[in-house]
């Protein structure tokens, strides 16, 4: 049922539904904030929280996603060597702008503006992910290929180790 969804959330199973996949956008009563609460109230393990991550290029000044699994720090360094450019992580308002969303609720896909996007490669080994849905308390499952799908990202070894 979507009908009880927040705006926020709706307008995240809005997107997914554009996909034609099943999708389903899910709120709990308790906190999706951090990957770590997000698998708490999901019952599955922190690797299985695709974090989302924003960063902003030093040479363009634009958005850069990282997808992240909730058990991996995201080496800033190697994302740079990817890119060809030095990167930042992006202060609040900066990815509230870029994505139209609040930090700890940012989805995958479905941003304000088309983001630029890279894909933690320990996420692609895994059956069943789960990322965030627009606010702090929504989540959807979806498997490694669907993020590749809905997303467009490049995987990568991004990890810090
Ligand atoms: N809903 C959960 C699970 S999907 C979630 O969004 N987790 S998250 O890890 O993707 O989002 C929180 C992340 O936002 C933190 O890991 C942190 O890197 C980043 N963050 C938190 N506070 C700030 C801040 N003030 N400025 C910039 N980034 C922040």
């Amino acid at each position: 049922m979507t009908g009880n969804l927040s705006p926020s959330a709706r307008r995240v199973q809005a997107h997914l539904d554009s996909f034609g996949i099943a999708l389903e956008v899910v709120e709990f009563p308790s906190s999706t904030r951090t990957a770590q609460d997000a698998a708490d109230s999901v019952g599955c393990e922190v690797a299985q929280i695709a974090k989302s991550l924003v960063f902003r290029r030093k040479d363009t000044g634009g958005p850069l996603l990282v997808i992240a699994s909730g058990a991996n720090r995201v080496d800033l360094a190697k994302v740079s060597a990817l890119l060809g450019a030095p990167i930042v992580k992006a202060d609040a308002d900066f990815v509230r702008e870029a994505t139209g969303y609040a930090i700890g609720g940012i989805p995958p896909c479905g941003h304000a503006t088309a983001i630029e996007t890279i894909l933690d490669d320990d996420l692609m080994g895994l059956e069943v992910i789960w990322a965030a849905a627009g606010t702090p308390n929504a989540v959807f499952r979806l498997t490694p290929s669907e993020l590749e799908r809905i997303t467009g990202g490049r995987v990568a070894d991004i990890k810090a180790s």
